[in-house]
């Protein structure tokens, strides 16, 4: 790709490099280096996965079914891996993203435990220049950050947490050698994804253990199940018209189960215009599901609450402690705001002898101590604390590195207000830098794989017409920035997301002094790829070419 490498070859390490290897990032390096660009992927692990490196705590596994949470890039890979569940488990698709870098050859130009510290525009030369954790410096004309929306953990400061003595473990930093959980005293914070994932799983080998839970979650039963060979080969069998579907729908699925399709009601029926008659059958017919299948309940408060009402009943049948079962019932959010979550067996878990509630609603936490947690009313002893307290999620990544662009701004400076892109991919500012399921693209909305091919292939096909038109610097139009972010403003604004009640970390709520902004794009995955194909048809409209 000699145009790309003009005028300054010599002094480049690549043409294009790429932060993190985790699924977005082993995707651009094959589909960018068959194109014949010299690519080098940085990332911080020890190896390559990414996400599903990173999150190996007990009971984790991916909430979108394992045949659709793959790539469909080349039929041979789709057709020869088996998968064992309906939803895989952290260490299945950890093998299946190895496989993937081994079967194309990938390794030899990824440099693991090579995270960086800084990204630098360097505008005499339209390069940029990686610093990186090793003391290396790297540069190329393109950077692509590939570093992921849930990276970045987040750790709650209450006093005294750094004098505990037992052993203290983030769920997203879980060490590849485990950690010792048998017969221990455990104490976990937190009650999104990866705490309703993991409290049964820790509940079936603790002594005992304490949940610390701030805010009840909505997460309904997943039905995991075995994949059968049958079930496995008629999905095989016509895998090609499931990629379509998933490529042309809203959240890159084509199957009716998974947490990404719960925004999509089953049902034409008004929660609000029911009988409780109907509503009794539909708690006896679906469960908990049976808050989640009206037609209403997406953008009208009072019908949600209504469904909030119904997800309510179930957990006081489910639990049989009164008082642990109405601290377990969501109350002042309505459903849809935050992410929706699977769980097995996760309200049966608080029947267990060997499992507490702490409400910190009801009983606060004033400090750690060397041997435990001391809240109001009490003192919980505990031997291993979990902290599944989720992350400064969709900008942390980029924020906490030192990414400097035209005229030495910070990009945590110029986000201080919320993150400003184009198309979530580019920033104005930040000339020749593009991003992979970036803040206002679809990202946590959508199931990862379908959309990470659509999308770095938009930016392989970008990058390709620059080359051929010998263009050594892409810079985002102000105004084109300007209107994006509207619109993906405009899109969230009557959601559940965006009700004055939700506080999620899809708004920056979980993370203290972030800016309340919307940080995905809701407009669905068909409506985004159909704007980036329209500005690449328009010559990259928006884009400042030279
Ligand atoms: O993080 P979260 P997560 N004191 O932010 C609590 C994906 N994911 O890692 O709600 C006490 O959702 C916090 O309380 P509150 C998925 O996209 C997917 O669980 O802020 N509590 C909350 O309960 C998911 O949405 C999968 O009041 C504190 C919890 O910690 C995203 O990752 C699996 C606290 C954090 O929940 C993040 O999920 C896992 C404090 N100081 C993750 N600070 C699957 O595919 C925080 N909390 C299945």
């Amino acid at each position: 790709m000699s145009e790309l490498a003009s005028p300054t070859t010599a002094a480049l390490d690549a043409d294009v490099i790429v932060v993190g290897a985790g699924m977005s990032g082993l995707y651009a390096l094959k589909v960018l280096r068959e194109r014949g660009l010299r690519v080098i992927v940085l990332e911080k692990a020890p190896a390559v996965g990414g996400t599903w490196y990173w999150n190996r705590y007990p009971g984790a596994r991916c909430d979108v079914p394992s045949l659709e949470y793959s790539f469909g890039f080349d039929p041979e890979l789709e057709q020869e891996w088996v998968w064992t569940e309906h939803f895989a488990t952290q260490a299945e698709i950890e093998r299946y993203l190895n496989h993937v870098a081994d079967r194309y050859d990938l390794r030899r130009d990824i440099r693991l435990s090579c995270g960086i510290t800084a990204a630098t525009w360097d505008a005499d030369t339209n390069t940029w220049v990686f610093d990186t954790e090793t003391g290396e410096q790297l540069r190329s004309r393109f950077a692509i950050m590939a570093t992921g929306g849930l990276s970045v953990p987040h750790r709650p400061d209450w006093p005294g947490i750094d004098s505990f003595a037992g052993t203290i473990v983030q769920t997203s930093l879980w060490p590849e050698e485990g950690v010792e959980l048998e017969g221990k005293r455990i104490g976990i914070v937190g009650t999104g994804s990866s705490g309703v994932q993991s409290i049964p799983e820790l509940a079936k080998v603790a002594e005992h253990l304490t949940v610390f839970q701030r805010t009840a979650m909505f997460t309904w039963p997943s039905q995991n199940r075995p994949l059968t060979h049958e079930e496995q080969a008629a999905v095989k069998a016509t895998y090609r018209d499931l990629r379509e579907k998933q490529y042309h729908s809203y959240a890159a699925a084509a199957g009716t189960s998974g947490a990404v399709i719960f925004a999509v009601p089953t049902d034409d029926r008004k929660i609000k215009e029911s009988t409780p008659e109907e509503r009794e059958a539909a708690l006896a017919e679906h469960g908990f599901s049976a808050s989640r299948i009206w037609a209403d309940t997406a953008t009208d408060l009072d019908a949600n609450a209504m469904a909030v009402e119904l997800f309510n009943e179930m957990v006081r049948r489910t639990v049989d402690d009164p008082e642990v079962a109405d601290s377990l019932c969501p109350k002042d959010y309505p459903i849809g705001c935050k992410r929706p979550v699977l769980d097995a067996g996760y309200f049966e878990t608080f029947n267990r002898d060997n499992v507490t509630l702490v409400d910190l609603r009801k009983d606060a936490v004033v400090e750690v101590t060397p041997t435990g947690i001391r809240t109001e009313h009490g003192f919980a002893e505990i031997d291993v604390l979990v902290l599944a307290t989720g992350f400064d999620a969709m900008t942390g990544a980029l924020t906490r590195i030192d990414v400097r662009g035209e005229g030495d701004h910070l990009m945590r400076d110029d986000w201080a207000d919320g993150p400003r892109t184009y198309l979530g991919i580019s920033v104005d500012g930040y000339p020749n830098m593009f991003m992979c399921v970036g803040p206002s693209s679809p990202a946590v909305l959508a199931n990862y794989p379908p959309q990470i091919e659509l999308q770095v292939g938009w930016i392989r096909d970008f990058l390709l017409h620059l080359g051929e038109h010998g263009i050594t610097r892409a810079a985002v139009e102000p105004a084109a920035q300007e209107a994006w972010c509207e619109h993906v403003a405009d899109v969230a604004k009557d959601t559940m997301f965006m009700a004055d009640s939700c506080n999620s970390w899809y708004i920056g709520a979980n993370i203290e002094g972030k800016p309340r902004v919307f940080l995905a794009y809701a407009g669905g995955l068909v409506a985004y790829m159909e704007r980036c194909n329209d500005v690449a048809a328009h010559g990259y409209e928006g884009y400042a070419l030279s």
